[in-house]
């Protein structure tokens, strides 16, 4: 099992962590790019949003109420953020385990499409 982010959640690899439940793995971005950038994951291994089957989609909605409950937790929820999802090639994603970012603590910049 290659999965770097797999490895993560089987503790095999280190990560600062910001949140943990029984499906759900939150830690701090080894490369920052604002003073708050989380990534959330699943513990269960999805390349990209386009491989989570129908039936498995609430996960989605959870990953969602963990950003809440983070955003609350940090303080930024009345600021503001940003949740991004990199998906496949053109998307931008380097690691296939699907990840939501959570970017917050400064006002961003608009991104370029
Ligand atoms: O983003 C993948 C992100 O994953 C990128 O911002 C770096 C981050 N990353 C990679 N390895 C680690 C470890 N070991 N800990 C924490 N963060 C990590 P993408 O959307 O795929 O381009």
């Amino acid at each position: 099992m290659s999965c770097i982010f797999c490895k993560i959640v089987n503790g095999e690899i280190p990560c600062s962590k910001v949140y943990e439940d029984d499906k759900v793995l939150a830690f701090n971005d080894i490369n920052p790019v604002a003073p708050y950038h989380i990534l959330v994951i699943p513990k269960a291994h999805y390349e990209s949003i386009i491989d989570i089957p129908e039936k498995d989609m609430e996960i989605v909605a959870h990953i969602h109420n963990i950003i809440n409950k983070i955003a609350s937790d940090k303080g930024f929820d009345k600021a503001g953020f940003r949740i991004i999802n990199n998906c496949g090639e053109d998307g931008g994603q380097e690691v296939k385990h699907i990840h939501y970012h959570i970017l917050a603590g400064k006002k961003l910049p608009l991104y370029e499409a």
